[in-house]
């Protein structure tokens, strides 16, 4: 199995699993991992996606032992890392990368992939692309300039520098670093706590920002305006509302994925 998948409290967890290689990609890799993250937005039992890798790496990239590509280069991306990206961010749930180990090319645009970055502190990241002479792919040209802004986003991918976790969190590539030594401990207790939110709002909330990284003011607006009609209908509103009003914390347990 190149993708170890664990559902544990509202937790589905996908692991890269080919700790020898750092969990470099081979295509049939990607594949599976973007089929298993396709799958578990459909989940009725999984509240939170989290992408995690084996063994000391999270990813080093496509797998360049054994790399080639029979035709086109440009089919293939698109085949590939661009159904994988697009799993993450056009699914309904919350996709955590959790980045244990070195992320390198593909993986370092993996671990930005998320809509939430955590890094253990033995978390290293590195636009290794130009290196061997590549542009960033999965999705780096994309999400890196939203992340740290194009001067730097350019510096990162032409200089491949190997970043360490405080500077992760500096330049906005990470929200949370979690010690080595508990890392996939540290990983669940934070994805059960977004679990634990209310689903329909959080998706909703997903939908909305996630366009309106590419919107204008007005169509955000807008587009907030109609899901906020949605999210008012939800049971987990009115759930929200009472528990303020009696001073009890809210549960949010019989929320459906929309
Ligand atoms: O058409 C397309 O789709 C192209 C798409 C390209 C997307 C990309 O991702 S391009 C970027 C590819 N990745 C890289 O260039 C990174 C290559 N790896 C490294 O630079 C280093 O391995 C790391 C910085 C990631 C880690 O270094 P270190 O010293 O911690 O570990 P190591 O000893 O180099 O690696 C451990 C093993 O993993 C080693 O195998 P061995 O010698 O013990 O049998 C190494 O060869 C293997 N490994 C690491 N990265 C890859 C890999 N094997 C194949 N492909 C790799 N990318």
């Amino acid at each position: 199995m190149l993708i170890l998948q664990t559902l544990e409290n509202g937790v589905l967890t996908l692991t890269l699993n080919r700790p020898e290689k750092l969990n470099a990609f081979t295509f049939e890799m990607v594949l599976e991992l973007a089929q298993a993250v396709e799958e578990g937005h459909s989940k009725a039992q999984a509240r939170v996606l989290v992408i995690t890798g084996a063994g000391r790496g999270f990813c080093a990239g496509q797998d360049l032992s054994t790399f080639s590509v029979s035709g086109s280069v440009e089919e293939t991306v698109q085949k590939t890392y661009n159904r994988l990206i697009l799993a993450i961010a056009n699914g309904d749930k919350p996709v955590i990368t959790a980045v244990n180990g070195i992320a390198a090319g593909a993986g370092a645009n993996l671990a930005l992939a998320g809509d939430i970055r955590v890094w253990s502190s033995a978390a290293r990241f590195t636009e290794a692309f130009s290196s061997i002479a590549l542009i960033p792919d999965a999705g780096g040209t994309w999400s890196l300039p939203r992340a740290v802004g194009y001067h730097k986003a350019f510096e990162l991918a032409a200089l491949a520098e190997v970043l360490d976790p405080q500077t992760g969190l500096e330049l906005g590539l990470c929200e949370r670093v979690f010690a080595a030594e508990n890392f996939a401990l540290e990983v669940q207790a934070y994805a059960e706590k977004i679990a634990a939110r209310p689903a329909n709002a959080l998706t909703l909330t997903k939908r909305a920002m996630r366009a309106g990284m590419t919107l204008r003011l007005e169509e955000s607006l807008a587009l907030e305006a109609r899901l906020q009609a949605q999210a008012f209908e939800d049971p987990d509103h009115r759930e929200g509302i009472s528990a303020f009003l009696e001073k009890r914390v809210a549960v949010f347990p019989q929320t459906k994925a929309l």
